[in-house]
């Protein structure tokens, strides 16, 4: 198992790379180009130039999130051969620069949904939260129009300005479009670049929806583990594996993380885990907490039981933190929280790991 951080470069962060080399037991970054426009290769000299800046830092590139993909490939639309194409050169480019796992997600139109992305909670920090009635209300556009002008700005992935102009009508595409469809879609995707990613010996982890029910009438696809059964089925290669992240899977009460992990990680497909924990506030709301057990719903203790149990080695990140100690960051992504989240993940695999071992 490597703990890792997110990062971003370019100065889109307010985090350095020499403040994750302190945090003890960090040993790398995920990190990503975010200037190349969705859909094209990602050049492989930025790719060798964004290496050495986290290389000479004392950290490793081993992940990079995300690659997002076209819009073309997720409608079907006949131009998306040429997207999928850049996305296999992409591929190729990654395993030149030595990256090993690729996290990506394949939801429709949008990436994330939060209703405050500085929600105060009751210890005078903020975090983000999710309030379904709020955020089914809103205009997608307007959301994100809001999310990004509390962004402290920052870059919000998944919420692009491009992704915003074309929102409305994206949406009104999907009206009409069936679950199948959206399946057919994803395994064209698939069987077109997991021969590609075996090649370049590059694991793809696909991220949960978030949150992990239907919204604004989008096709939803990895929320629960009957659609991810579905999801792996699509292609059986281990390349063709998830990202687990707590935070978005665990948002649906009946979603039992810690069996859920046994079956997939127990079978080889979980490559990339994000730990984080959430209250709920109610059916569908929730807030974003600390990382520990006692401040959320999660129970991370057996999360990280099932991820040993499972022989999980892929790699770990602790996902969104609270904003704590005056911190002024992306949201999500300070470094604090996030510092704490990681010393307090790796203490519990030491615990576990020792406990296990000494019977
Ligand atoms: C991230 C996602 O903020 C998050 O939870 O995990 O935005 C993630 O980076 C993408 O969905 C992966 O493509
Ligand atoms: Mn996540």
């Amino acid at each position: 198992m490597k703990m890792i951080l997110r990062w971003f470069p370019y100065g889109d962060d307010s985090v350095t790379l020499s403040q994750i080399r302190q945090i003890p037991g960090v040993t790398g970054v995920a990190a990503c180009l975010p200037k190349i426009p969705v859909g094209e290769t990602w050049p492989v000299e930025e790719l060798r130039a964004l290496t050495q800046t986290v290389r000479r830092a004392g950290l490793e590139m081993e992940v990079i999130e995300s690659v997002n993909i076209h819009e073309d490939i997720k409608k079907g639309l006949p131009t998306r051969d040429r997207y999928i194409q850049n996305y296999i050169d992409t591929l190729g480019n990654l395993h030149a620069v030595g990256v090993k796992c690729l996290c990506y997600n394949f939801m429709p139109v949008m990436d994330w949904a939060r209703s405050d992305l500085a929600a105060p909670l009751p210890d005078g920090s903020a975090a983000m939260s999710y309030r379904h009635e709020v955020v089914e209300q809103m205009h997608p556009e307007s959301i994100g129009r809001a999310m990004a002008g509390k962004a402290r700005g920052y870059s919000l992935p998944g919420w692009e300005p491009e992704r915003l102009s074309a929102m409305a009508e994206d949406i009104s595409f999907y009206q009409n479009f069936t679950q199948e469809q959206y399946w057919a879609n994803m395994k064209y995707f698939l069987d077109a670049v997991i021969p590609a990613a075996e090649k370049a010996d590059v694991r793809m982890a696909i991220h949960p929806d978030d949150p992990p029910w239907p919204l604004f009438g989008l096709p939803k696809v990895i929320t629960d583990a009957e659609r991810i059964r579905t999801f792996l089925r699509l292609n059986d290669s281990p390349y063709n594996g998830l990202t687990f992240c707590t935070g978005s899977l665990g948002a649906r009460r009946d979603n039992d993380l810690p069996a859920m992990i046994r079956e997939f990680a127990g079978r080889g497909r979980i490559h990339f885990a994000h730990l984080r924990n959430i209250r709920f506030s109610g059916e569908r709301d929730f807030d974003e907490c600390a990382h520990p057990s006692a401040c959320g719903n999660l129970d991370m203790y057996e999360i990280i039981r099932a991820l040993q149990a499972s022989e999980f080695d892929g790699y770990i990140r602790p996902d969104h933190g609270r904003m704590i100690w005056g911190e002024i960051a992306r949201p999500g992504y300070g470094l604090y929280d996030r510092a704490l989240g990681a010393t307090y993940l790796l203490g519990l695999w030491e615990a576990v790991e020792k406990t296990v071992s000494r019977g």
